[in-house]
C-alpha cells in the first residue's frame, strides 16, 4: 500500500464544540500524519466552489449556509491508505448510520452538520488540497 495524501475538514459545528484536538488525536492514533493545517472562515463563493459537485442538489444551499457559519480547520493527512482510512475514522455521512467510535457518531449534530469532511478518492484529494494549500504549504514528513 502506497503512502497517500487526503484532504480533511473539521466542520464549523465541531470547531464550535472545541474538539479540534480530539479529532486530530484520532488521526494521529490511526497513524495519519498532519502535513498541512490552517483555520479559515469560508466565504459563500469559496464554499460553493468547494462543493461545486453538489450544486443543484436540494441540500446545497443549506450545506453552504452551514459551511460558512463559522471557522473550520482544513488539513492534509498523509499515511498508508490515507483516503480510505480517513473515511473510516469519520464514519457514514448520515450520523444515524455512523459506527460507534467514529467522528460522526461522536460529534455530528445532523446529516448536514456532520463534523468532518474527507476526500472520497485520490483524484478528489488532489483537487481539494490544491483548493486550499499552495505546494510549499504542504510539508513532507520524513519522520
Ligand atoms: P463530505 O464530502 O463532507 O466528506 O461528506 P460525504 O462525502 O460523506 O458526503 P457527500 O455526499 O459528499 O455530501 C457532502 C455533505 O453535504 C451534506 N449533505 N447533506 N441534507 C442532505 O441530504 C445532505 N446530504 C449531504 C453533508 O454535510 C455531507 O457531508
Ligand atoms: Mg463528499
Amino acid at each position: 500500500m502506497t503512502v497517500e495524501r487526503t484532504f480533511s475538514i473539521v466542520k464549523p459545528n465541531a470547531v464550535a464544540k472545541n474538539v479540534i484536538g480530539a479529532i486530530y488525536s484520532r488521526f494521529e492514533a490511526a497513524g495519519l500524519k498532519i502535513v498541512a493545517a490552517k483555520m479559515v472562515h469560508l466565504t459563500r463563493e469559496q464554499a460553493e466552489g468547494f462543493y461545486a459537485e453538489h450544486k443543484g442538489r436540494p441540500f446545497f444551499d443549506g450545506l453552504v449556509d452551514f459551511m460558512t457559519s463559522g471557522p473550520i480547520m482544513v488539513q492534509v493527512l498523509e499515511g498508508k491508505d490515507a483516503v480510505r482510512r480517513n473515511r473510516e475514522i469519520m464514519g457514514a455521512t448520515n450520523p444515524e448510520n455512523a459506527l460507534a467510535g467514529t467522528l460522526r457518531a461522536d460529534y455530528a449534530d445532523s446529516l448536514t452538520e456532520n463534523a468532518a469532511h474527507g476526500s472520497d478518492s485520490l483524484e478528489s484529494a488532489e483537487r481539494e488540497i490544491a483548493y486550499f494549500f499552495a505546494n510549499n504549504e504542504v510539508c513532507p514528513r520524513t519522520r
